[in-house]
């Protein structure tokens, strides 16, 4: 009989940025929403949690946020004793485990499932490190490596099962897409071009600037509050105040307010293009069905182009090659290899077939399976064999 997981403990460290918390949210939340799975999210930097989830209380030890449960991860914390550590102990993006937890998880009379969630790659190497095992070298402990991915041999993707019908839904009625505009003090003109723009300081943001400005065709820019300050203050003189549109050209530019991740959400669906960045953005750009360029995490000596040219290299196979080539030449550009300024044109003439090949791309990940549930099973698994 396979053995259920009925408790999972998931430890976030936030390195930088909000990838690492978004990350860990989504997947706390649905584990315990679909799964029935009760949560302990452990998290180290509650401020960045507050700001991607409402009604977080960045101050206290422990609360209910939805059907998890969260703790704030710090030194001087009460650790679960052996019988109180979780069926699963999930340590996200390799965050070294408290000592004393990892003591409480060996003295355990069945040891948990320990996992190490890694970062999302589509590299060809992840399949073959996806689910492999490293046992403790003093205890009587093993861990496994679940690398989530964009094949079957993977641990797949997060994504939850009624996003799909929550989008269609919002996509079919257009006082949806009005009001929830509106609440971020938007109000497009007609024949403007939606675009969101989510970076980091390092993007060609004036390349961008000056190409919408120039552009024959009319664009509303909406840019989250705190991102690419310094280069629109720059270009622009000042940053445009909340829900104030400055007019430069043809392009419109607007700062809106950082939302909660629904609210995110709504605002890739709503643009009928997405710049988007991490880990965490880029793939709900992908769920949006939306085009999308991608501003890839840094990392020391390019591995990041490595990461980028091996997403590109499946987010492109089957396109046209001249269409391919369009998409490869403005995301090198957008990642500081080439020229944006002149990349930009042909991309946005592409904008109503990368619509098309957005859908396909979507369904064709979603045939995947989802990585909340392909982990649990991997996790009923070693669970059942720890049993036997
Ligand atoms: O914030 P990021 O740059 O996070 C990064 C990456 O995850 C990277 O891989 C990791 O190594 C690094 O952190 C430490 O980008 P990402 O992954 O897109 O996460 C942003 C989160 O913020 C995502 O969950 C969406 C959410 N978000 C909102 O909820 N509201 C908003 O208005 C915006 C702009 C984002």
């Amino acid at each position: 009989m396979v053995e259920a997981v009925a408790s999972l403990d998931l430890f976030c460290n936030v390195v930088d940025n909000y990838g690492d918390i978004g990350v860990c949210w989504r997947l706390a939340r649905q584990l315990a929403d679909e799964h029935g799975v009760a949560v302990r999210l452990w998290v180290d930097d509650m401020k960045s949690f507050a700001r991607i989830c409402d009604g977080i209380d960045p101050a206290a030890e422990s609360q209910q946020a939805q059907p998890v449960t969260v703790r704030r991860w710090h030194a001087g914390m009460a650790l679960p004793a052996p019988a109180e550590v979780a069926d699963v102990v999930i340590e996200a993006f390799g965050c070294r485990l408290p000592d004393a937890l990892i003591a409480a998880m060996a003295a355990r009379q069945v040891p948990p499932v320990w996992i190490n969630l890694e970062y999302l790659s589509a590299e060809d190497w992840v399949e073959g490190c996806h689910r492999l095992p490293s046992p403790h070298p003093m205890l009587p402990l093993t861990k496994h490596f679940f690398f989530p991915g964009f094949t079957e041999n993977t641990g797949g993707l997060l994504r939850e099962r009624d996003l799909d019908a929550r989008r269609t839904a919002f996509e079919a009625n257009a006082e949806s897409m009005r009001s929830s505009l509106a609440e971020l003090g938007v109000s497009p003109e007609p024949d403007e071009t939606l675009i969101s723009l989510f970076c980091y300081p390092h993007a060609p943001v004036v390349p961008l600037l000056d190409a919408l400005r120039d552009d024959a065709a009319r664009s509303l820019l909406l840019v989250p509050e705190g991102v690419a300050s310094d280069a629109i203050r720059a270009w622009a003189g000042a940053l445009p105040e909340r829900g104030v549109p400055l007019r430069f050209g043809n392009l419109r530019l607007q700062t809106i307010p950082f939302t909660d991740q629904p609210g995110y959400d709504r605002l890739l669906w709503s643009c009928a293009l997405n710049f988007v960045r991490g880990e965490d953005s880029v793939l709900r750009a992908q769920w949006a069905q939306r085009p999308l360029v991608w501003h890839i995490y840094p990392q020391e000596e390019g591995a990041h182009l490595v990461k980028l040219d091996a997403f590109l290299a499946r987010y492109c196979a089957g396109m046209p090659a001249d269409l391919a080539a369009t998409v490869k030449s403005a995301w090198h550009a957008w990642n500081g290899d080439g020229d944006w300024r002149a990349a930009w044109p042909a991309y946005r003439k592409a904008l109503p077939a990368l619509r098309a090949h957005a859908s396909a791309w979507s369904a064709g990940l979603a045939a995947h399976g989802d990585l909340a549930g392909k982990l649990l099973g991997f996790a009923a698994q070693v669970r059942t064999r720890h049993k036997a």
